[in-house]
């Protein structure tokens, strides 16, 4: 046959996925596989993932694939979020649990790096956000496992490791540690010298499209897949392959990935390293195809989740944790006073779980605005001050580009919250293109086909494929545009706070 079938493990912060894709030049479906919840687990007073756990349900996943295939896959491919690792001993063995990204085991970190933050950002072109793995670094530094390891694996090198006995580092992931050079695409060895980190803890450097080694003979036993099955690089942090799943047709295009975070900003060909993009807080992570992805984290709707969590555990909001009570959230909340009040969705106070509702309330008092009183306007308040910085951040990163945008993208999860897509396209003044909520698992899978040679071209002809195939909703703006000025006027545009002086 002309199709190929690929599998895509993707693994978020709430939940895991295995999604079968199946592609042809002029095909492309998708099929959810397996969805598994993700529960990190604070253990003695740190968080951590629960690394077996996930790794279960990707074999659990695999498994279903192989049984929803015929074990006909072509590859299988990983992508997960960014910055965290695990550490190996010299026979393999993991020293420790993978710390999550959300810990505060990194405050004060930033600080303790040898050089300043300017020539950190010139040398690194990352956004100075407390859970980078250079900062996790430093702060491991003393322990014993640290001093123990052989290896450093990211996440999804850590599964593909699992997997397949094979050890790389993927670059468009390893970028994220803020210790590569977006400029020559390697190690910055300065940064690493100067935060006095070993770079041989991390495996040779592997790109998108390279092959990752075979499944193990206990991986194809456990899963019921036959035969000795390629496993693909991808844009192995979940953002990259987001940005792959863009499905634009122009080159001026803003893409906004929504999940936990909302990373908004633009792909470039080159990075932007300058003072001002420093201040502005954007970041230079390294895509696909030699791309740059020049955006900002925005909390996303990581402060929506953690409300909704508040509210059901002191039994607040009464529309339950599925999906009917979040409905009914959010159409309460379209009916709430737009714009009543605002906060600064890209503050790092809001990167630690507990208490959002009251944070939120108390960062609205900070700043003269009135505190939201029910979930309905609590969760107003979170989508428009979402909207706010989707403008900020795709306002700045044209101004540090010099880039122009027609249309912006959303792409993950986000694109279920019509709410959300409507109040962007409100806020930026832009028509806002919103699908595939799959982009990651579709990126994912692209890049597999083509390596495999079931597709071919560039980003372009990819995402032309993703065009013509998958469902999307277009926003117009509508609305007084200079209610969001005047919102923004309220935060005290434009300082972004996280940004280092
Ligand atoms: C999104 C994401 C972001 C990264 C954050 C932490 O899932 O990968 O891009 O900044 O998670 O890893």
């Amino acid at each position: 046959t002309r199709e190929h079938r690929f599998a895509a493990v993707d693994l978020g912060a709430s939940s895991g996925r295995v999604i079968v894709g199946e592609v042809a030049p002029d095909r492309l479906d998708l099929h959810e596989a397996h969805r598994f919840p993700n529960h990190p687990t604070r253990v003695l007073g740190t968080l951590h993932w629960d690394i077996l756990s996930l790794h279960q349900g990707v074999l659990n996943g695999l498994k279903a694939a192989a049984v929803h295939t015929g074990a006909t896959l072509t590859s299988v491919g990983i992508d997960t979020w960014a910055v965290d690792y695990g550490l190996l001993a010299a026979d393999g063995t993991l020293l420790a649990n993978p710390v999550h990204y959300r810990d505060t085991r990194t405050d004060g970190a930033a600080e303790r790096v040898a050089l300043t933050p300017r020539a950190l950002y010139s040398a690194t072109g990352i956004q100075r956000l407390p859970f980078n793995t250079l900062y996790q670094l430093i702060a491991a530094q003393g322990t014993s496992a640290l001093a123990a390891a052989h290896r450093l694996l990211l996440i999804p090198d850590l599964i593909s490791y699992w997997l397949t006995g094979e050890l790389g580092t993927e670059l468009t992931n390893a970028s994220t540690t803020q210790l590569i050079d977006p400029r020559t695409r390697g190690w910055a060895t300065p940064v690493a010298e100067a935060a006095g980190i070993d770079l041989s803890l991390f495996p040779p450097l592997r790109h998108p499209g390279d092959p990752a080694g075979t499944l193990r003979q206990d991986v194809l036993a456990e899963t019921g897949l036959t035969r000795a099955l390629p496993v693909t690089a991808v844009g192995s942090h979940d953002t990259a392959s987001a940005v792959v799943g863009v499905p634009a047709t122009t080159p001026d295009f803003a893409y906004i990935a929504t999940g936990t975070w909302s990373l908004a900003g633009l792909e470039l060909d080159a990075p932007v390293l300058t003072e001002e993009s420093r201040a502005a807080n954007f970041t230079n992570e390294l895509g696909v195809d030699g791309t740059v992805r020049y955006l900002r984290n925005i909390m996303g709707l990581w402060m929506l989740q953690e409300c909704v969590r508040t509210w059901d555990t002191e039994h607040t909001h009464t529309g339950g944790t599925g999906s009917t009570g979040l409905t009914a959230l959010l159409q309460a909340a379209a009916r709430a006073t737009p714009l009543r009040s605002v906060v600064d969705a890209g503050d790092p106070a809001f990167i630690a779980p507990h208490h959002m509702p009251d944070r939120i309330a108390d960062a609205c008092r900070r700043t003269g605005q009135p505190a939201p009183r029910t979930p309905a306007e609590t969760t107003r308040c979170v989508l428009d001050s979402l909207a706010l910085a989707h403008r900020r951040a795709i306002e700045d990163a044209t101004r540090l580009s010099g880039r122009t945008v027609s249309a912006v993208h959303i792409v993950g999860g986000g694109v279920h919250n019509a709410l959300l897509c409507q109040l962007t396209a409100d806020a930026c003044g832009l028509p806002v293109i919103a699908g595939p909520a799959e982009a990651a698992a579709l990126g994912n899978v692209l890049v597999q086909a083509r390596a495999a040679g079931a597709i071919t071209g560039g980003l372009p002809e990819l995402r032309a494929l993703l065009h013509s195939t998958q469902p999307l909703r277009q926003y117009e703006p509508t609305g007084d545009h200079s209610a969001w000025d005047r919102a923004a006027a309220r935060l005290g545009d434009p300082p972004v706070t996280g940004a280092a002086t």
